[in-house]
């Protein structure tokens, strides 16, 4: 994508229905995907009012209008959710702030997409576990969400990445990148291409649980990583899940593996040192516990017998799509280094080998928190 200078971003601001004079635009987080800015507004009593802006990418979301009408149908529906049971929607759930012509986006020039949300203050976002609190807070944040959008129509939403966690599809388009080999990176990843291949067959395995209709489908996040979630910078919890492009059908196993495949560990997503990658038990066991606290209850138990393997797939899925990307000439995940796919996937591969090594403890750690809710469904 063409890089934007700040006159294009600040007249995109102006499109929107913004408090006050807008002051200046900055880059701002660190996410893959889409351009996202802060913005900052002066009102008419020199307050400062800051918001969110987004250029959302459409190589990746083919369809933005359909993007944001998921996003405006489950933010609306949340808000009054939120309302109802007491809390403070404008801080608990994401605000989409509309266009002077009250549109949920605004087209530039260009034919590029933006939307703007409230920017919720006094939050934080960690690309890294840092401690247990951190991760066992995010994880009653996303154990919210999932519980609160558990009666949602999940039919009325748009699929917006089609296939996006269908291992069996990842595992197809690997083999094809491993094949047309358009970049000659191939032979510097043989190790990583073995591993993957070796387990094919696991990436059946929700699929078909899906298929069966073993596994609800529910509405689901499909992005949980530690930074998609708000941490109050006071009290340190968990109050909002952002980055909502890819709610769509899907199973709870994948909100509950992709959060554990980025943050059952204290290192980086894209710690290029392996010896530091490890896969925690303890964190493991946090997540599940905050989790299941909180989302338990919507649950089934046969949804929660199989997280460990929700777990797994997430993080081979992960390693996968790093490999396809490198493989591919790095189009699709933005990255900041020679080899950064490439170190994201060996992360990923080496947590897939640590949760292998601990199989049974991973799930006598998911039985332990979830005794209750198997004698409750079995009553
Ligand atoms: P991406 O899809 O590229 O990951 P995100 O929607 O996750 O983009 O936004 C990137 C970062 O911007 C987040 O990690 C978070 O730090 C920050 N952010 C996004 N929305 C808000 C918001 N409404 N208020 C405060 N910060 C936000
Ligand atoms: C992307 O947008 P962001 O940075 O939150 C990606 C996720 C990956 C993640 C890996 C739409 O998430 O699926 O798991 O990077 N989002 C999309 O960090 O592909
Ligand atoms: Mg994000």
């Amino acid at each position: 994508m063409e890089t934007l200078n700040k006159d294009i971003i600040i007249e995109v601001a102006d499109a929107f229905q913004l408090e006050g004079r807008v002051l200046n635009a900055k880059p701002y987080g660190s996410g893959h995907i889409n351009d996202t800015f802060a913005v900052e507004c002066e009102r008419k009593d020199g307050s400062i009012k800051r918001y969110i802006l987004q250029r959302i990418n459409t190589n990746v979301f083919k369809n933005p209008v359909q993007v944001m009408e998921n996003i405006v149908g489950v933010t609306n529906y949340l808000g009054k959710l939120i309302e109802k049971l007491g809390g403070d929607p404008m801080r608990e759930t994401l605000t989409v702030i509309p266009t002077r012509d009250n549109k949920s986006f605004y087209v530039d020039n260009q034919g590029g997409y933006w939307r703007s949300f409230h920017f919720i203050e006094d939050t934080i976002t960690y690309d890294q576990v840092r401690s247990k609190e951190d991760f066992y807070n995010s994880a009653r944040a996303f154990g919210k969400f999932q519980m609160l959008l558990s009666d949602y129509p999940a039919e009325t939403l748009h699929e917006t990445i089609p296939n996006f966690h269908n291992t069996v599809d990842r595992f197809a388009k690997f083999v094809e990148a491993v094949e047309k080999d358009i970049c000659g990176r191939v032979k510097y990843v043989s190790s990583e291409i073995a591993f993957v291949m070796e387990r094919e067959r696991d990436t059946y395995k929700l699929i078909d649980l899906l298929n069966e209709e073993k596994l609800p489908l529910r509405v689901t996040h499909n992005d949980t990583k530690l930074n998609n979630v708000l941490i109050d910078k006071k009290t340190g919890e968990g109050i909002c899940v952002i980055d909502l492009d890819t709610v769509m059908p899907g199973t709870s196993l994948y909100d509950y593996g992709d959060s554990i495949r980025f943050g059952a560990t204290y290192a980086a997503e894209d710690e290029p040192d392996l010896s530091k990658v490890n896969f925690d038990l303890e964190l493991f066991e946090v997540y599940t516990k905050g989790w299941l606290e909180v989302a338990g209850d919507v649950l089934t138990p046969y949804e929660i017998e199989n997280l460990p393997m929700g777990a797994k797939l997430m993080t081979l899925e992960s390693g996968i799509r790093f490999l396809t990307d490198y493989l591919s000439g790095d189009t699709y995940f933005k990255v900041h280094r020679e080899g950064h796919n490439l170190d994201r996937c060996r992360t990923q591969l080496k947590l897939v080998s640590d949760m292998e090594a601990c199989w049974g403890e991973m799930r006598r750690i998911v039985q332990k928190y979830s005794k209750k809710q198997v004698q409750r469904n079995s009553m």
